[in-house]
């Protein structure tokens, strides 16, 4: 950290400018490059200097670089979590040297809430639930059975656990919806394409899928295309983020429906790191805002989509 006059940065408790230690998912699909890009973003804006790791998806990754950026004196870390659990320990390492942690994106299931100061993201579960509303919704005259075929994403995070249980409650309440199959495509392209082209060949008969990511379903149509059958009408598509390429599917009617999941967590992430180093008060819980696109919705806003 530089010190001194003319440096333009945040300052830190301590003097000097703040560090961030950053530790990101991966680059594993369009949602992740766009919330990539707002935490860097936004540390510039705000004179954070920003130490940014990509764990290429895995957890060992993560804790090893919240173990450095501990060794590095950060001012503050945050991170999105790959999977839900296995956090203790790391978190009560960085608690230990006093810096204080910010959950962003995704979340921990650590009993102890002392470990993180808060938590900035999205209601998973409600997003899960959006998603089996449409779908009630728009099968109402339909007799069943409705088979449908899910792409979970990566096995343990937090929003594959989330996104599978909001939607199986809400379809739960109706036994025309049949899960026939669920399996993880690990949130990127060519997974969901290879798990769908799979589900096509075991069940002849599938009515809807439902992805927990764009990524997946742009996958997926590829495998669907590829099985001679056209998406969006033999086969009906929901799936969860809403960016840019997902959009461009929807507005095309290949995609039926989006529950919007917003990325743009930097500047909120980079406000609450400010507070929480002038230790003013944080909640402990800040929920993102978010909409849902029909496709008619889509072709609206397509054109001034950022990402
Ligand atoms: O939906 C998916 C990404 O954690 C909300 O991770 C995020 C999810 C997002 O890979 O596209």
């Amino acid at each position: 950290t530089s010190c001194g006059k003319g440096d333009s940065g945040t300052a830190a408790p301590g003097g000097g400018t703040t560090t961030m230690g950053f530790s990101q998912v991966g680059a594993e699909s369009g949602w992740r490059t766009a919330n990539t890009k707002s935490v860097q973003d936004a540390a510039k804006t705000a004179g954070i200097d920003l130490k940014f790791s990509d764990a290429q998806q895995k957890q060992e990754n993560q804790i090893k670089a919240i173990r450095s950026y501990i060794q590095q004196k950060v001012d503050v870390i945050a991170f999105s979590p790959v999977v839900e659990s296995g956090w203790d320990t790391v978190l009560k390492e960085a608690k230990n040297a006093n810096i204080p942690v910010i959950l962003t994106d995704r979340s921990v299931d650590s009993a102890d809430k002392t470990l993180y100061k808060t938590f900035l993201g999205s209601d998973f579960v409600e997003e899960g639930r959006k998603a089996g509303k449409w779908l009630t919704e728009e099968s109402k005259s339909e007799a069943g059975p409705v088979n449908i075929v899910e792409l979970q994403g990566t096995t343990g995070s937090a929003p594959a656990n989330d996104r599978k249980s909001g939607f199986a409650e809400v379809i739960g309440a109706d036994p025309k919806f049949k899960i026939v199959a669920s399996q993880s495509g690990d949130f990127t392209r060519a997974k969901g394409k290879e798990v769908m082209e799979a589900f096509l060949k075991s069940n002849p008969d599938i009515d809807v899928l439902y992805a927990h990511n764009d990524d997946m379903a742009l996958g997926a149509i590829e495998a669907i295309e590829g099985a001679g059958k056209v998406p969006g009408k033999d086969i009906k598509i929901i799936s969860v983020d809403a960016v840019k390429d997902g959009m461009q599917a929807l507005a095309d009617g290949k995609i039926s429906y989006i529950v919007e999941c917003s990325p743009l967590l930097g500047p909120q992430l980079m406000d609450l790191a400010k507070k929480v180093l002038a230790k003013e008060d944080v909640p402990a819980r800040v929920v993102t805002e978010e909409t849902t696109f029909t496709q008619e919705q889509a072709k609206k806003v397509l054109a001034s989509r950022q990402y």
